[in-house]
């Protein structure tokens, strides 16, 4: 079911034919679920930057801190001159690191979000003068086509962030194996993990005290009135941030406050008081189970580098 265009308002941002059918397929769904990626709109994305900075949001300051640290040795293994591929570059903060320890002949961000994009890849040019830049706007989900200036360079894949959290272990364990397609036989892949830890520590990381993170949540709420012209009560919604030991994830719910309904694309979906929409998984991997993952991915895992707090890993594997 389409948007007609005199149903937009006039200064609403197109309406992305993907989002329109994830949301109505995912609220048709019970439990209620929408995927995470839809998060980023600009707003979202903005909102994002805000949490990394965050007191109780650590991953994003102690992967830096292991980033700053073991990039020479990440260099002294993978060697000079490979082309750096990042997924899912967003704002790229944390590239520099990587790129400044590693000697590398080319870096290929590639980002669903076209506007981020260029505006990272401009920033990392001018940092890094002499560096060839092929910014790449796809949905690494898929298998990406790489530009041809780097088919004969070794690559080394770069997926920080915690990101592959987002995904459920078969679905990881799809993209992993996708990252080969990609980047080819004989890459290597630096890529960071959240670990399980005290759901006292978890939560509040997912559930801030200036709340920002809630903000993050209902924003995909707006959006969806922004984007699809429809009329979703978002006062009505509360944010909820939830550990779930079974899967050893956390759970980003958006939960109704009292019996509600709306409309989107002339389809009507009613809530109870106490429903939720399912937006976010976050999986924690143990050391273990993280290895467990890239192997199955089809990755050997070569190195682990924690945290002395044991909060987060970086984990460089070959393919
Ligand atoms: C960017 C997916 C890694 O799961 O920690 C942060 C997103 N969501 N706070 C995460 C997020 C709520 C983040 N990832």
């Amino acid at each position: 079911m389409l948007l007609l265009d005199d149903e937009t308002h006039g200064d609403a941002p197109p309406a992305d034919p993907a989002f329109l059918s994830d949301v109505l397929a995912g609220l048709a769904q019970s439990p209620k679920a929408i995927p995470a990626r839809w998060f980023y709109d600009h707003r979202g994305s903005e909102l994002f930057e805000q949490i990394t900075d965050l007191p109780e949001y650590y991953p994003t300051r102690v992967e830096t801190g292991l980033l700053e640290r073991h990039s020479p040795e990440v260099g002294e293994i993978a060697g000079a001159g490979r082309a750096v591929v990042e997924f899912g570059s967003g704002s790229s903060v944390k590239t520099p690191h990587l790129l400044r320890a590693i000697a590398p002949s080319a870096y290929v961000p590639i980002d669903i979000s076209g506007d981020f994009l260029r505006e990272s890849a401009a920033g990392l040019g001018q940092a890094f003068p002499g560096l060839p830049i092929f910014p790449v706007e796809a949905n690494f989900m898929q298998t990406v086509a790489l530009p041809a200036e780097i088919a004969d360079a070794p690559k080394l894949g770069f997926f920080p962030g915690s990101t592959i959290g987002n995904l459920v272990p078969r679905s990881a364990v799809d993209l992993l194996r996708g990252m080969i397609e990609t980047l080819g036989l004989g890459a290597m892949l630096l890529i960071g993990m959240d670990r399980v830890k005290s759901e006292n520590v978890l939560v509040p990381a997912y559930d801030d005290a200036a709340g920002v993170t809630a903000e993050f949540n209902l924003n995909l709420l707006r959006r969806i009135n922004r984007e699809l012209g429809a009329d979703v009560p978002v006062d009505l919604f509360r944010h909820q941030a939830r550990w779930n030991d079974l899967w050893a994830r956390i759970e980003m719910h958006l939960v109704a406050s009292a019996d509600l309904s709306f409309t989107i694309a002339g389809r009507r979906f009613a809530m109870q008081a106490g429903d939720t929409i399912h937006t976010e998984n976050s999986h924690k991997y143990d050391p273990r189970s993280a290895r467990a993952l890239l192997a199955a991915g089809g990755w050997t895992p070569i190195r682990e580098w924690p945290d002395a707090d044991g909060m987060f890993s970086l984990f460089l594997a070959e393919a």
